[in-house]
């Protein structure tokens, strides 16, 4: 069931914001000017239920982006703001990010849309030390993400956020994230649906409430537990 009681309604409001975004992708000119990754972003953005899984380098992954494009930014470049109610606002570099304490979480990924990838690694800093970092204010009651896609937003309770297997994400097997799966940061929101990890993470804003993700506008559950939302009855892993 969705948040409203009933599977059809949303599965018709996401449908149809999907068709709003690939009508943008081809305004914005899709793939015949810029090459490969444009055409990896138009595809998925036009047809998220599986043409972009016949594109090479998957893993059984589809890549996904709202945007009309896959941003870059190097590893020298990147950079992450933590701000909002805490008392330390930082912002970090990947190098600061990766002298942190790290973890490597083996999980099963697994998309709203049903696809699945097993038994799948991802290294980084868990929220929960990045939080303690900074240090959370008394008032912040949420955490919202934001992407240097200029598109793309998430949200998770405090609560979520300081689970063990909610990570900051700069190695996906073991290797460094790469451009078109989010690097070099994204979010891993281990025990949750797919579309809250959110790929090219460049902010962290510690907030009095939530504030709903982009596919959450669309109709998709804010707390995207596996298996206990979004109508959908996959096996959650551990
Ligand atoms: N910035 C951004 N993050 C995103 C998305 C997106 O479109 N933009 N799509 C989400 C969805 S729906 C999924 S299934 C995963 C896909 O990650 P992948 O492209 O590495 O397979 O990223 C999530 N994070
Ligand atoms: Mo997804």
């Amino acid at each position: 069931m969705g948040k409203d009681g009933s599977g059809a309604p949303v599965g018709r409001r996401v449908v149809l914001g999907m068709l709003g975004l690939g009508a943008a992708g081809v305004a914005a000119g899709g793939y015949l000017q810029n090459g490969l990754d444009n055409l990896l972003a138009s595809v998925t953005a036009k047809d998220p239920t599986g043409l972009s899984g016949l594109l090479p380098g998957g893993q059984g992954f589809r890549f996904y982006s709202v945007a009309d494009s896959i941003p870059h930014r190097s590893a020298a470049d990147y950079r992450l703001t933590v701000d909002g109610l805490v008392d330390r606002p930082t912002t970090y570099t990947l190098e600061r990010l990766q002298a942190m304490p790290r973890t490597r979480l083996v999980r099963d990924v697994q998309c709203v849309t049903g696809w699945r990838v097993p038994h799948y690694a991802f290294t980084g800093v868990r929220l929960a030390d990045l939080l303690a970092a900074v240090g959370v204010r008394p008032e912040a009651k949420a955490l919202r993400f934001t992407c240097f896609d200029g598109v793309y937003s998430e949200s998770l309770t405090l609560d979520q956020a300081g689970r063990p297997d909610m990570l900051v994400a700069y190695e996906m097997d073991d290797k460094p994230v790469t451009a078109a799966h989010g690097g070099p940061v994204r979010l891993y929101a281990a025990p949750m649906y797919f579309y809250k990890s959110a790929k090219w993470l460049s902010g962290i804003t510690l907030t009095d409430r939530v504030q709903p993700g982009y596919w959450e506008h669309y109709g998709y559950d804010v707390d995207a537990w596996v298996g206990r939302s979004n109508g959908r009855t996959d096996v959650p892993t551990s």
